[in-house]
C-alpha cells in the first residue's frame, strides 16, 4: 500500500510497501525532539517522511499529529528512504551514540550517491568527523547539525548549526532555515563549516550555557543568602535585569522559576527542589576539548565542576557542620541592599562576558586546529534566537567580530572594554563580600582571576619555568635575549644556552 501525503489520523498505520517519493525531508526518531522537528517542517509547508525504530511510536505520532500537516509514515527504513525526493534528506533525531551509528548505516545502505544524512542529535564532534569521512567514502553527504532550543525550540524555531560539506547546504540550507528561529528577519541557521564544525560549535554553545546558568545561580545565591531576599523579591530583580544588558532567555526563565510557589505547601518551589544539578555531558565535552586545545575556559570548567560538586551528596553531608567556616561577615544590611543588588548585577554581567569570551576563544582554537575557517560573527548571529543562550548582548558580540574578525579576545572589543570599566569595581566588591560571608562563587571569582591574569604585567609563570628547569631541565626563555636557557642547578649554577 502506498501512503499519500497527509496521511490521516483515522488510518495512522505506517506503510508496509514502498512509498512514492514525495517528501522533501524525513525524520528518523520520533521521541520529543524528532516529533517536534517533524511537525515544525510540516508547519512550514514541507511534506515530511517519519520513521521510528519502534513502529508504535510512528503510529502514535500519526494519530496525534497526522492531520496537522503533510506526513508520510514508514514502517521500514527502506520505505522511509523511498518516500524522499532526490537528493534525499534524512534527519536523524535519535539518542546520540550507538543508536546514531546504527541508523546512519541503515540509511546509507538504502540511499544513493548524492543523498544527505543529517545527524541532529547531540553527537560528539569527533564522532561526526569520523562519520563524515565514512559516509563521504560511500558517495553520500553527512551533515552533523547542532540543534538548540529544547523541545519548544524544535517545534517553534530552534537555532541550527549545520556542519558538513558546503555543497550539501545548497539543498539542505533553505529547508533548515525555514524552520529555524528568526531574529530581525535573519534565520538562526547558517552553514558553520566542514565535517564536525557544527557539532563542535553546538558543544561550545552548551558549555557557555553551563557557565551562564551558573553565574545566574551565583547571583541568586548572593541575593538570597548574602542579602536575605525572598525568592519572590529576587524574581522581581531578575525581571528588572531582563530589561537591560542582561536581557536573555535564561534570565527570563530564572524569574519564572523563582516566582513559582508549590501548590501543596505554599512554599517557593526553588526551596523544595533538591540542590543537586544534573548534566548530560556536553559541558564536560567542552572542557575536555578545551584542555586538549589548551584554551582556558575557566568559567565553563568551574560551572561543570560546580554541578558535579552539588551532586556529591554524601561528601557535602559529611562536610556540612564539620568544616570550619572561620569568622564570617554578617548578611548585607537592609539599607545597603540596593547597592549590593546592583553590584551583583555587574558581577554577573562581567563574569558572563568572560565565559562568552572564553567560549569564542575555544571556537577559534577548534577552527584553527581542524582547518574549519569559522567566522565567530556567524555564531553570535545565529545564537540570538531559538537557542537557550539567546540574549540581547549577542548582538554586541556579532558587532565586535564584524568590526574586527581578528579580535584577540572579546574582552578587548572597545564596547566591552568600556562596559568592563563600569563593572570591575563592583565585581571585586562582590567576590570579596561573597568570600567574607562564606558563599561559594566559583565562576564569579575564577572569572575575575582570569581577567586579572590577562591584564597582569607579570605572572608567576616565570617562577614555574624556573622550577621546571630546576627539576627537569625543561629550559626557560629570557626577557632580555632570544633563545632557550638552562641553569646548572646541581652544578655551579651558571647558565648555559640549551
Ligand atoms: P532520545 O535521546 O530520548 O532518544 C530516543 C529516540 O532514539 C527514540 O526515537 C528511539 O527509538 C531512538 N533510538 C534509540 Br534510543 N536507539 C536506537 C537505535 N539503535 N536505532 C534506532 N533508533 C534508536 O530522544 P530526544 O530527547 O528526542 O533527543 C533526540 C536527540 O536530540 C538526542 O541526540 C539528543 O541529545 C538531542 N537533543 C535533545 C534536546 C532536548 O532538549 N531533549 C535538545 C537538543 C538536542 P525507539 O522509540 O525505538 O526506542
Amino acid at each position: 500500500m502506498t501512503k499519500t501525503p497527509a496521511a490521516s489520523a483515522a488510518d495512522p498505520s505506517p506503510s508496509a510497501t514502498t512509498n512514492e517519493a514525495t517528501a522533501q525531508i524525513g525524520v528518523v526518531g520520533l521521541a520529543v525532539m524528532g516529533s517536534n522537528i517533524a511537525r515544525n517542517f510540516a508547519n512550514h509547508g514541507h511534506t515530511v517522511a517519519v520513521y521510528n525504530r519502534t513502529t508504535a511510536k510512528t503510529e502514535k505520532f500519526m494519530a496525534d499529529f497526522g492531520q496537522t500537516g503533510s506526513f508520510v509514515p514508514a514502517e521500514t527504513i527502506q520505505d522511509f528512504v523511498a518516500s524522499l525526493e532526490r537528493p534525499r534528506r534524512a534527519l536523524i533525531m535519535v539518542q546520540a551514540g550507538a543508536g546514531t551509528d546504527a541508523v546512519i548505516n541503515q540509511l546509507a545502505d538504502a540511499m544513493e550517491p548524492g543523498d544527505i544524512i543529517i545527524d541532529g542529535g547531540n553527537a560528539l564532534y569527533t564522532d561526526t568527523i569520523r562519520r563524515e569521512t565514512d559516509i563521504r567514502a560511500r558517495g553520500l553527504h553527512f551533515v552533523g547539525a547542532g540543534i538548540s532550543g529544547g523541545e519548544e525550540g524544535a517545534l517553534n524555531g530552534p537555532a541550527i548549526m549545520p556542519g558538513g560539506p558546503a555543497e550539501s547546504y545548497e539543498s539542505l540550507g533553505p529547508l533548515l532555515e525555514s524552520i529555524s528561529a528568526k531574529v530581525d528577519g535573519t534565520p538562526c541557521c547558517t552553514h558553520i563549516g566542514p565535517d564536525g564544525a557544527g557539532h563542535f560549535v553546538k558543544m561550545v554553545h552548551n558549555g557557555i550555557e553551563y557557565a551562564d546558568m551558573q553565574v545566574i545561580g551565583e547571583a541568586y545565591q548572593l541575593l538570597r543568602y548574602g542579602a536575605g531576599m525572598s525568592p519572590a523579591d529576587i524574581a522581581a530583580v531578575f525581571r528588572e535585569w531582563n530589561k537591560g544588558d542582561l536581557e536573555s532567555y535564561l534570565v527570563e526563565i530564572t524569574a519564572e522559576v523563582l516566582a513559582q510557589v508549590d501548590a501543596d505547601t505554599n512554599t517557593p518551589l526553588v526551596d523544595l527542589i533538591v540542590d543537586a544539578a544534573g548534566q548530560k555531558g556536553t559541558g564536560r565535552w567542552t572542557v575536555k576539548a578545551a584542555l586538549d586545545l589548551g584554551v582556558p575556559v575557566t568559567g565553563i570548567g568551574e560551572a561543570v565542576f560546580a554541578r558535579a560538586l552539588s551532586s556529591a551528596t554524601s561528601q557535602r553531608q559529611a562536610a556540612q557542620g564539620q568544616l570550619p567556616s572561620g569568622q564570617l561577615s554578617p548578611a548585607v544590611a537592609p539599607e545597603d541592599r540596593e547597592a549590593f543588588v546592583e553590584d551583583v548585577r555587574r558581577a554577573l554581567y562581567a563574569s558572563k562576558l568572560v565565559a562568552y569570551a572564553q567560549g569564542f576563544d575555544e571556537i577559534l582554537a577548534g577552527s584553527a586546529e581542524y582547518g574549519w575557517d569559522l567566522d565567530p560573527k556567524d555564531m553570535a548571529t545565529i545564537w540570538r534566537g531559538g537557542c537557550i543562550i539567546r540574549a540581547k548582548f549577542l548582538n554586541r558580540i556579532a558587532e565586535a567580530y564584524q568590526a574586527n574578525p581578528k579580535l584577540e579576545s572579546l574582552l578587548l572589543d572597545p564596547y566591552f572594554n568600556s562596559e568592563l570599566e563600569g563593572l570591575v569595581d563592583s565585581w571585586r566588591r562582590i567576590v570579596v563580600a561573597a568570600t567574607q560571608q562564606g558563599h561559594p562563587v566559583p565562576v564569579f571569582s575564577s572569572s575575575l582571576s582570569y581577567y586579572d591574569s590577562l591584564r597582569a604585567q607579570r605572572l608567576p609563570a616565570a617562577l614555574i619555568q624556573g622550577q621546571r628547569d630546576y627539576f627537569g631541565a625543561h629550559t626557560y626563555g629570557r626577557v632580555d635575549r632570544p633563545g632557550a636557557f638552562h641553569t646548572l642547578w646541581s652544578g655551579d649554577r651558571t647558565e648555559v644556552e640549551a
